[in-house]
C-alpha cells in the first residue's frame, strides 16, 4: 500500500476533451506510465499530467460484465433506454440524457467528466456543466492479469474498455445508481449501461465519425456531497478476487 502514486492525465485540442485517463502505480513505475499515457490521445495541444502521493486505498470489486450487439445505433440506445427504465428511471428522463450525450452535453461540446443526473427528477446536478464531474484515483490492482483473464473468458475487452470497467467499479463503490455512457473518439462506437452492478457494453452506440459522446451518472440527489467527495478524494484499486 506504500509508495502508490496517482496519476492522471487530460489532454485537448482547440479546448476540447480529446483523452483522459487515471493510473495508480508505485513509485518506481510512475516515469514508466507517464510515457505511456502520453502518447495515449491521438492528437492534442494541451496535455497535463498529475502526479500525487495516494495515502489511503481500499479494495474493489469488478461488476459482472455482459455484451450485446445490435444492427443500428437506433435499436442500441433503445435498449439502452430499456436496461435504464428498469433500474426505475423514468424514459422521458433516460431519452433526454441520451439525446444530451448525443449533441454535446457541454452546450454543444463533449463534456471533461460526467453528469451527474437526479435519478428522481432528471436535473443536473453537477457544479460545473463543461467539467462535469472527473472519477480519478482508481486502477486495476493488476492491469495486464485483468485484461489477460478478461479476454481468456470470451470478451473482446480493449484498453479503453478496461480503463472503463475500473471507473465504473468505483462509481459504483461511491453510490452512483446506474450510468450511461460512450466514447467521444470517432473510431470507437461501443458504449455501456451500468445497472444493478452490471456492465452491459452495448454497440453500436453511435456511428463511426460521430464525435459525441460522454458519461451520466444517476445518482439520489441527498448524496450528492457525498459521492462527489468520494469520486474526487478516495483511492481504490480493482482486485479479481477477494
Ligand atoms: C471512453 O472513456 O471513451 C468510453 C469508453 C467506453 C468503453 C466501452 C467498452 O468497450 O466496454
Amino acid at each position: 500500500m506504500r509508495d502508490l502514486i496517482s496519476i492522471r492525465m487530460r489532454a485537448s485540442f482547440k479546448n476540447a476533451h480529446i483523452s483522459g485517463a487515471e493510473r495508480i502505480c508505485k513509485k518506481e513505475k510512475v516515469s514508466q506510465i507517464i510515457n505511456e499515457l502520453l502518447k495515449r490521445p491521438k492528437f492534442y495541444d494541451f496535455i497535463s499530467i498529475k502526479t500525487e502521493e495516494v495515502k489511503e486505498l481500499e479494495f474493489i470489486k469488478m461488476p459482472s460484465i455482459r455484451s450485446f450487439d445490435f444492427k443500428s445505433v437506433e435499436e442500441a440506445r433503445a435498449f439502452a433506454k430499456v436496461l435504464l427504465e428498469k433500474a426505475g428511471i423514468k424514459m422521458d428522463i433516460a431519452n433526454d440524457v441520451i439525446e444530451l450525450i448525443s449533441k454535446g452535453a457541454a452546450f454543444g461540446k463533449n463534456m471533461r467528466g460526467a453528469m451527474l443526473i437526479d435519478i428522481d427528477t432528471g436535473q443536473r446536478l453537477e457544479e460545473d456543466k463543461e467539467k462535469g464531474i472527473r472519477t480519478i484515483k482508481v486502477d486495476w490492482e493488476d492491469r495486464d492479469l485483468a485484461k489477460q483473464m478478461l479476454l481468456s473468458s470470451g470478451y473482446k475487452i480493449t484498453d479503453r474498455a478496461l480503463d472503463a470497467l475500473a471507473l465504473v467499479s468505483k462509481n459504483i463503490r461511491c453510490g452512483v445508481i446506474a450510468e450511461v455512457c460512450w466514447s467521444d473518439d470517432v473510431d470507437y462506437t461501443t458504449g455501456y449501461v451500468v445497472v444493478n452492478k452490471t456492465y452491459y457494453r452495448i454497440n453500436p452506440m453511435k456511428n463511426f465519425g460521430d464525435p459525441f459522446g460522454g458519461r451520466a451518472y444517476f445518482i439520489k440527489a441527498e448524496n450528492l456531497e457525498n459521492i462527489v467527495d468520494c469520486l474526487r478524494n478516495k483511492a481504490f484499486l480493482v482486485r479479481l478476487k477477494e
